[in-house]
């Protein structure tokens, strides 16, 4: 291999590495309980008949801190029948005011609910996409929604690629999976399943935590203005995804095999000058 062009890789690779490591850093989460509601790392640990109630049934406990998975930006689906998705929790003095959908990556302006105000722990509701044309039409399954077994549309434009938001209706806030599109804050952090670990989520019977689950846990108060940083304001369980590396990080990658290619180029132009 040229050596230029192979320096020109290390380069990339380590740039890679830089972005990849600092979206890995875990986001503190509050488990000291000092707000008197049941922690995160509680609602993980417990079991169903324990007080206060969580969703651990058997295998590994899963850490709030150590792990956590990144990245958790973006995220497509790996199942032609969509992703089946619930509520684990929600313990928030604004429940009743927040809901919970999502945003479509190549434009976020596009967004669409999966879960209101009113729904609670244990509701149920999968959501896909029709790939058939170019636009991607949205279908939502809601079995414990307002409308049960009712099916939502929406048109979707681009790639079934897309991101979740958290909106609360009470202060006017909304928050996204993509840090950078709240001012940098970490607003959600996602735990992915390890095929080991067995959850026991209310509604369901125990089933194991397969390696395309995912449990996202919310902290619906600005990090950076009165937050308490819990994450356990709404959590929420979803199957069948595939995290997308974040922008940024192919960003500085596409920066990293720029410079290879401007290498490349001067090289081949001084040896044909
Ligand atoms: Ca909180
Ligand atoms: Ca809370």
């Amino acid at each position: 291999m040229d050596k230029q062009f192979k320096y020109g890789l290390l380069a990339a690779a380590f740039l890679f590495g830089i972005a990849s490591a600092t979206s890995a850093m875990a986001t503190p989460i509050n488990t000291s309980g000092s707000n008197g509601e049941e922690t995160l790392q509680q609602v993980f640990d417990n079991t169903s008949t324990q007080t206060p109630a969580g969703i651990y049934y058997s295998g590994p406990q899963i850490n709030v801190q150590t792990d956590q998975y990144q990245p958790d930006s973006y995220w497509r689906q790996n199942a032609s029948g969509g992703s089946h998705t619930q509520i684990v929790i929600r313990i928030a003095g604004d429940a009743q005011c927040t809901s919970l959908g999502i945003f479509n990556e190549a434009n976020p302006s596009q967004m669409f609910p999966l879960y209101s105000g009113a729904n609670t722990a244990g509701d149920k509701l999968t959501f896909g996409f029709d790939a058939n044309a170019s636009n991607v039409i949205t279908g939502v399954y809601k079995s414990g929604a307002a409308v049960p077994g009712g099916y939502d549309s929406a048109a979707w434009s681009g790639a079934g690629i897309f991101g979740f938001y958290l909106t609360d209706s009470h202060t006017g806030n909304t928050f996204y999976s993509d840090p950078s599109m709240n001012g940098g804050n970490d607003q959600m952090v996602a735990y992915k399943g390890n095929g080991t670990t067995y959850l026991d989520l209310p509604s369901s019977l125990p089933g194991v935590f397969g390696l395309n689950d995912f449990l996202f846990a919310w902290e619906d108060t600005p990090l950076t203005s009165g937050s308490d940083g819990d994450y356990n304001d709404f959590v929420v369980y979803a199957e069948s995804l595939t995290s997308v590396p974040e922008p940024s990080a192919l960003g500085i990658f596409g920066l990293g095999l720029l410079l290879v290619g401007v290498i490349t180029f001067r090289r081949n132009k001084s040896d044909h000058s």
